[in-house]
């Protein structure tokens, strides 16, 4: 059985960036339904409902074939979810350090230039999906899943995600994805992205 964990903060504390009707509507409807999908789909595999998301989500293509679509997108849903509500944070208003910085000026120069790229990206995600940044062996890259993808996945370890689905942004932004994504750099955790690579590099 998988449980939907609760918001590491309270429902209007990444207002003004995100609304709590966001949070509401995002946490207690959308990653419920993936958590309950998911429950209900394992419900006849109880070897499968013992394993962990992160072994789920990398071998869907052991799952049973009946379900595998369905543990894909809710599984895949269940767990970006879980690690969207800790890569966000109440006004961190922080820059990347250390380690972390160091990665990112490697890979693009610096963080100007890494915020453009991973915001052009954002943008051409067509429909639903996600923008990543992702270790990829000993490098940190760019990548979009479609739907509820993960880069596990294919091998690759997110550091950190942006929600482009509609239900994450429409009630306040509409149809301007240019200002949530923009809006949304000043609430992300860093700390969050730091810890992830940490603990993926050892
Ligand atoms: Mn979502």
């Amino acid at each position: 059985m998988f449980n939907l964990p609760e918001l590491p903060y309270d429902y209007d504390a990444l207002s003004p960036f995100i609304s709590s009707d966001i949070q509401h509507l995002h946490h207690d409807k959308h990653h419920r339904a993936y958590v309950d999908n998911l429950n209900k789909a394992l419900g006849s595999y109880p070897e499968w409902q013992k394993k962990s998301i992160e072994e789920i989500i990398t071998s869907l293509d052991q799952v049973p074939e009946d379900v595998r679509m369905i543990v894909r997108n809710n599984g895949g849903g269940h767990y970006n979810h879980s690690m969207f509500w800790e890569m966000m944070a109440p006004k961190m208003n922080q820059e990347p350090t250390g380690t972390l910085l160091d990665k990112l000026q490697h890979g693009f120069g610096d963080i100007k230039t890494f915020k453009d790229n991973f915001g052009e990206g954002a943008l051409k995600v067509f429909g639903s999906g996600w923008q990543w940044l992702v270790l990829d062996g000993d490098e940190v890259k760019l990548m979009s899943t479609p739907n509820q993808d993960s880069p596990l996945s294919s091998g690759k370890i997110p550091l950190l995600g942006l929600d482009l689905w509609e239900h994450a942004y429409y009630l306040q932004y509409y149809n301007k994805r240019a200002d949530y994504i923009e809006a949304w750099w000043n609430i992300v955790n860093w700390d969050d992205v730091a810890k992830r690579l940490d603990n993926s590099s050892k």
